[in-house]
């Protein structure tokens, strides 16, 4: 048994590309128009990315960095369409089957031969949906999804049993599950760099240094990682809270805080697949007043730009009190690792 993770290449872009022959060559920006005058990148293709172009990036900095470029405002309906018939090609070739974002999924096959089944994957999906896709393949998901990673565009990596450790020893710490710019910064003052110095380091000092994450870390470091693919249920909700040293009202103090609770809840939330559709905080006061506001949107969101403007916008008010607050708190609810929906009976109809 082999764990395959399959990841669309520059997804929105790709499917604008796709539709829309006369963008091919060009670099497409998929987010907003420039003269919107506001919005971040939701994706770019990879002629944009040569720019320096990223997603999260707002449309005003990407415009000034590729002013030749093509900006559209997304089609989420199309992109949902697409990820739909997508999703379906992958799950005919699975026995099990996870699909873990609009453009990603973990399936497991039984096969000598992972190579030639991944460029059967790739070709099904280029012949009938018209886009490139990236596969890494390992004995366990972690593994995987690095390896989707590794060569991307249009890439296959195949991670032989046994040599999980030493594909991942030369990467960047970054490119594990769960290692965030907070993350990464607290490692790199210990001049820990790749992978491989994790490994070096050890369990205790791994988890002295990051508590839990730390020991995790360590773990991810050793090649280990779960093998269960299946659609997930679990933890309804992640949240974090901060109680201050002192209590404060030092306006920037607070905004730190919640960042980086922002950034630690963002971080569990990518780990496990999540997406939310309800985003909140929490406000305690020296009187232990205590306060909760959310915030609530249509469709899943896993982007930690959102994420961060709610709570911005949520804490708003408590920032304007001149009372000192004791703790805050980051909460994200209404998680969900999307999965293909069951076919309707329409389609049995036919
Ligand atoms: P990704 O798979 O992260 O990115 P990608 O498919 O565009 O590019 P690649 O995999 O080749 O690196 O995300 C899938 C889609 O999710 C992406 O096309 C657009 C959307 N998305 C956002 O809207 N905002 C974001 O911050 C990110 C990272 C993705
Ligand atoms: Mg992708």
């Amino acid at each position: 048994m082999i764990i395959f993770h399959v990841d669309l290449d520059a997804f929105f872009a790709a499917v604008e590309e796709r539709d829309h022959p006369e963008y091919r060559g060009k670099p497409v920006i998929v987010g907003g128009k420039p003269e919107d005058g506001r919005g971040v990148v939701a994706t770019c293709n990879y002629s944009a990315r040569e720019y320096g172009l990223h997603s999260a990036m707002p449309i005003s900095r990407a415009y000034k960095l590729c002013p030749n470029g093509i900006y559209v405002r997304p089609r989420f309906k199309e992109y949902v369409e697409t990820s739909r018939r997508v999703m379906s090609i992958l799950q005919s070739y699975a026995e099990n089957f996870q699909q873990v974002s609009i453009d990603e999924a973990y399936l497991t096959l039984t096969t000598d031969d992972a190579r030639g089944a991944a460029e059967e994957i790739q070709q099904r999906i280029l012949d009938e949906e018209k886009l490139s896709c990236s596969i890494g393949a390992g004995s366990n998901k972690h593994v995987a999804k690095i390896a989707s990673d590794f060569k991307k565009p249009s890439g296959i990596t195949i991670v032989p049993t046994g040599e999980e450790e030493s594909f991942l020893a030369p990467l960047p710490v970054r490119k594990l599950l769960g290692v965030g710019p907070k993350t990464e910064e607290k490692l790199k003052k210990q001049n820990i760099r790749t992978v491989a110095d994790i490994k070096k380091l050890g369990e205790a000092a791994m988890t002295k240094l990051l508590g839990s994450t730390g020991a995790y870390l360590y773990h991810a470091a050793c090649g280990e990682g779960s093998t269960n693919v299946s659609p997930r249920t679990g933890a309804k909700s992640i949240s974090k809270n901060r109680t201050f040293f002192k209590d404060t009202n030092d306006r920037d103090e607070i905004q730190n805080a919640l960042t980086e609770m922002v950034e630690l809840v963002h971080e569990r939330m990518l780990r496990h697949g999540y997406w939310c559709k309800t985003m909140g905080v929490r406000v305690r006061f020296s009187n232990f007043e205590t306060y909760t506001r959310d915030w609530s949107i249509e469709l899943p969101t896993q982007s930690i730009t959102t994420l961060h403007a709610a709570v911005t916008k949520l804490m708003h008010p408590f920032l304007e009190d001149s009372r000192k607050i004791r703790l805050v708190g980051v909460r994200v609810s209404g998680l969900s690792t999307p999965t293909v929906p069951q076919k309707t009976l329409d389609a049995f109809s036919k």
